[in-house]
């Protein structure tokens, strides 16, 4: 890449875990003058060589630019390396994962210290940031002037994801993917355990299994949400739910006959069940969603 700092903004980086360091690299790669802190200096001065200002403190590193970004292993953290730290003019960017009632606090604590606030949800591993082709992305809420304003160089890591003014909605955003994966990731591990003690290859059921889940679950998606927006949740219905709580029996008989535990799938049964209860045999899926709603 050209390293032309002259054209590119200046960029405070405090936090050089896994991520922070990561991310990091890009910038430098891009040519972006960087300042860093990190708690443990080791972490910063080895970033030197590579062109970066090792600051001595976290007030002197935001002192250094306007725009700071945060990345911190939690927002007890944030607030812990930010206290007593002037931010009177600065952008301030957190990638920090936090849950939504953490990020709005912290978004209004931000601006009573006079900085505008971004909030960001990164969707990626540390493997995936400066790698455009893997898909990574951050999303990011808050001050939508902010974002217009820097985002080229937030772009410069991973794609970006503009979510709305509210700065928990990145938060929640990210929260509601990653907690989808770990159903899927259930089932995923459901699955391996009914062919555990069969003669069947893992990596030759692996592609099917995956190839599955990939056709199933955009068009699952899509429909959910569709369904969810008309109020109409018998619209285009392909599977009703009579027939897929019919289908749990086999489900639940295989799992028992494969010695494996239900108790990752149950659960999900068990509000089909629910739903159906209510009258509901000629929808789909889609009224789970508000059975979960306390
Ligand atoms: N790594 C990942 O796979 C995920 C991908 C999705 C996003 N997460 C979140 O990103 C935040 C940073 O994660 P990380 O991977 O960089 O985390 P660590 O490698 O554990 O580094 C933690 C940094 O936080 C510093 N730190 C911790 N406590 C304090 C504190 N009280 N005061 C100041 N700094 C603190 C720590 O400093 P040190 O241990 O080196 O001194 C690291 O810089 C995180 O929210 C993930 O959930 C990553």
């Amino acid at each position: 890449m050209t390293r032309n700092p002259a054209e590119n903004s200046p960029v405070t980086l405090l936090g050089l875990g896994a991520m922070g360091t990561a991310l990091a690299g890009t910038w430098l790669d891009a040519g972006h003058p960087l300042t860093v802190w990190n708690r443990t200096p080791a972490r910063a001065e080895a970033l030197v060589p590579e062109g970066a200002t090792a600051a001595d403190s976290a007030a002197s590193a935001v002192a250094a630019n306007p725009l700071v970004i945060v990345c911190l292993l939690d927002d007890a953290s944030v607030g812990a390396a930010l206290e007593g730290v002037d931010l009177t003019g600065k952008d301030l960017v957190n990638l920090t994962t936090t849950t939504p009632a953490q990020a709005r606090p912290r978004s209004a604590w931000a601006e009573a210290r006079g900085a505008r606030y971004l909030d960001g949800g990164i969707m990626a591993v540390p493997p995936m940031v400066g790698v455009p082709e893997a898909g990574g992305y951050v999303f990011y809420s808050g001050s939508r002037e902010l974002f217009e304003e820097h985002r080229e160089t937030l772009a410069v890591p991973v794609g970006t994801v503009y979510v709305g003014e509210d700065a928990g909605f990145a938060a929640l955003h990210d929260v509601a993917l990653l907690s989808a994966m770990y159903g899927m990731f259930g089932g995923v591990a459901h699955a391996f355990a009914l062919i555990r003690r069969e003669d069947i290859d893992p990596t030759a059921f692996a592609p099917l299994l995956s190839g599955w889940i990939a056709a199933m679950a955009g068009p699952a998606v899509l429909q959910t949400a569709a369904q969810l927006k008309s109020g109409d949740l018998t619209a285009d219905v392909v599977s009703s739910l009579e027939m897929q709580v019919a289908g749990t029996a086999t489900f639940l008989a295989t799992a028992e006959q494969q010695g494996v535990s239900p108790e990752l799938i149950d659960p999900y049964f068990e509000l089909m069940r629910r739903r159906l209860a209510v009258g509901s045999g000629e929808e789909d899926l889609t009224g789970v969603v508000d059975l979960l709603l306390r």
